[in-house]
């Protein structure tokens, strides 16, 4: 019985065309109706799984202007134009991230992580403010370590996702 049945399997396996079809598909006299439709279910799979790294990637990196008002990324980027002004919680309350759920503060971390890392490391978070708009500017040194000082509450010398919602929404 055994031997039977691994003999069937060999001839699925090896009918040329294709490792995965039922030896019933390509018997159309016997069941005439299933095959189009399998076809059909065939090629949606395969268009499916040809966008599906397209619209991954449309979700993981959203830009900020999906998740915050142009308008108040342009207000909080002009209060803290000039050098060694910036102060990342009035920042994060202005441009309206504060206010916003926890999801939306992950998004945000995604498009600031430009390395798809899974941390903003110093060196991206001195262009952070680039992240919220092409025109930000760049944080000086003192700003990017007084910045990273605050979020990174594990020492690791970067700023993970946890800690990132954590100081946004804290
Ligand atoms: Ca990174
Ligand atoms: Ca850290």
């Amino acid at each position: 019985m055994k031997k039977v049945e691994s003999s069937t399997e060999q001839n699925w396996c090896s009918n040329g065309n294709g490792p995965l079809s039922p030896p019933y598909l390509f018997a159309p006299s016997q069941t005439p109706s299933l095959s189009p439709y399998q076809n059909l279910y065939s090629v949606i799979s395969f268009i499916i799984f040809l966008c599906s790294p397209l619209l991954r990637s449309r979700a993981a990196k959203m830009a900020m202007n999906d998740i915050l008002k142009t308008e108040d990324i342009k207000k909080a980027l002009d209060a803290f134009k000039a050098a060694d002004t910036f102060d990342h919680k009035k920042f994060f309350e202005m441009v309206g991230l504060k206010s916003k759920c926890a999801d939306d503060v992950k998004k945000a971390f995604v498009a600031l992580d430009r390395d798809n890392s899974g941390f903003i490391e110093e060196e991206e978070l001195k262009f952070v403010l680039k992240g919220f708009a092409t025109d930000g500017r760049d944080l000086t040194d003192k700003e990017t370590k007084a910045f990273l000082k605050a979020a990174d509450k594990d020492g690791d010398g970067k700023i993970g996702m946890d800690e990132f919602t954590a100081l946004v929404l804290e």
